[in-house]
């Protein structure tokens, strides 16, 4: 698990290079959202729950045949499947972005995820539905949160799709 400050200097040293302009733009873009990150992870962590659901729900209204038999939320096993998928999601993500690095993502999330989901016939499609939604809500609610210059939200939610 990386975040940016430890995945910049990693970088660096390998080559044996000081810091260069390149560097510290992006450490202090970086450190210039610190505050905006934190927030929005307390957000995510204080509406984790509620925003799964909500998510889902609109998912489901979207995408009704899922539910139905033959649709591979059908069973409450399978349904219940997909809610914890889904707060997986959240969950990594709000590390990401307090880690301002998606490596956390590909380590933990993503890695032999889609050979999972295609062995069990889970869809891809409404997946990814599904991490824009909650995308959407939690820059909604940074947005009403005050939360300012929010753009850093989008990038673990897209690393993801
Ligand atoms: C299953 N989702 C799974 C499985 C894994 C994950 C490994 C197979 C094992 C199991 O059922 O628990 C995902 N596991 C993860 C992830 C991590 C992990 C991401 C990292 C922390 O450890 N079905 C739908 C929706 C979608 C969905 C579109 C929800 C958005 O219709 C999800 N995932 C879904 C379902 C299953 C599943 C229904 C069960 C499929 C089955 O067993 O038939």
């Amino acid at each position: 698990m990386r975040d940016l400050v430890t995945n910049l200097i990693r970088n660096y040293d390998s080559s044996g290079r000081y810091l260069d302009r390149d560097a510290i733009d992006s450490l202090k873009s970086y450190f210039e959202t610190g505050t905006a990150r934190v927030a929005v992870a307390t957000l995510i962590n204080g509406n984790a729950a509620s925003i799964v659901k909500q998510a889902s729900a609109q998912l489901y209204e979207e995408v009704p045949e899922l539910l139905r038999p033959g649709g591979n939320s059908y069973t409450t096993r399978r349904y219940a499947a997909c809610l914890r998928d889904l707060d997986y999601y959240l969950r990594y993500a709000s590390y990401a972005l307090v880690a301002g690095d998606t490596n956390v993502l590909d380590e933990r999330v993503l890695q032999g995820l889609r050979e999972t989901y295609n062995s069990l016939g889970v869809p891809i499609g409404p997946t990814v539905r599904g991490i824009e939604i909650m995308k959407d809500m939690v820059k909604a609610m940074a947005t009403e949160a005050g939360i300012e210059n929010i753009g850093f939200v989008d990038q673990p939610f897209d690393h993801m799709n």
